[in-house]
């Protein structure tokens, strides 16, 4: 394989989902304008920098600014959290196995010029448990730069969404890079290896990465505290249930949810 399958923003679902499903990637290039990327990105720019470096580490790196809570700090991400594409791969790979899905993590990640690679990983190892066949997250990861493979365009490892559990990826593991321009998105599944790319160019390269996880799996992020409740009831519903205002049946209930 010598990249990524790659489709245009019109291309029908199903093709993307097949490539997904096949591949354990896909990119979609030109999902959002260009404009929408500049808005978000001023908007992220004050929390990543006052508090990115607060969850630097080994796995996260140390020249990687980092911020959660982004439904506290940014409106202009909303589009992209129900884009429809996005659901669309959330009903088809998390829906057969839960009533409903919700944000598992939404995470605004900027890597800087000087970062290494990131290890490869499973999102979805997180989670202590898996039962096999079942993804437990999806992810949408959108490019708000030119991801380049400079500039630390994310590797993926295809085909190792169909792994065994206990199959490592290699040291020299070979990848593919989700080459694409600002405004794409590289969707992958929960157990798809992948990691960071290392930035080699002269200027940072951002992103914000979302999962989406089954709606009865206790969520990677703690939506509750992280988003004051204030907050998100200014919020629309289809965002506040995935945010786990909706409960999945009697999980995750809260006096009134079930009414
Ligand atoms: O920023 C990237 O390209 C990927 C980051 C990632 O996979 C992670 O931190 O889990
Ligand atoms: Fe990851």
């Amino acid at each position: 394989m010598t990249g990524l399958p790659r489709f245009p923003a019109t291309a029908a679902q199903g093709s993307v989902l097949d490539a997904l499903a096949e591949t354990g990637a896909a990119i979609v290039e030109g999902l959002i304008p260009r404009d929408l990327c500049d808005a978000i990105k001023a908007e992220f720019r004050p929390h990543l920098d006052r508090e990115g470096l607060e969850s630097a580490g080994d796995f996260n790196g140390y020249r990687t600014l980092r911020i959660g809570a982004v439904l506290a700090k940014s409106r202009a991400v909303l589009p992209l959290l129900t884009h429809p594409l996005v659901l669309a791969m959330a009903d088809r790979f998390l829906l057969p196995h839960c009533l409903n899905y919700r944000f598992g993590s939404l995470t605004g990640i900027e890597i800087l010029p000087g970062e290494g690679r990131q290890r490869l990983h499973r999102d979805q190892n997180c989670y202590s448990h898996r039962v096999p066949g079942i993804e437990f997250e999806v992810v949408a990861l959108w490019a708000f730069d030119d991801f380049t493979a400079e500039n630390g365009a994310t590797h993926v490892v295809p085909g190792s969404q169909g792994w065994p559990l206990d199959r490592l990826p290699a040291a020299d593991e070979p990848t593919l890079q989700a080459v694409m321009p600002a405004g794409s998105a590289l969707l992958y599944l929960g157990t798809t290896y992948h990691g960071g790319g290392a930035n080699r160019s002269e200027r940072p390269r951002m992103a914000l990465v979302n999962t989406y996880s089954l709606g009865w799996l206790r969520q990677e992020e703690n939506m509750a505290l992280s988003v004051p409740r204030a907050l998100a009831e200014t919020l629309p519903k289809p965002i506040r249930d995935l945010m786990g205002y909706r409960p999945h049946g009697l999980v995750g209930w809260y006096p009134g949810a079930l009414g």
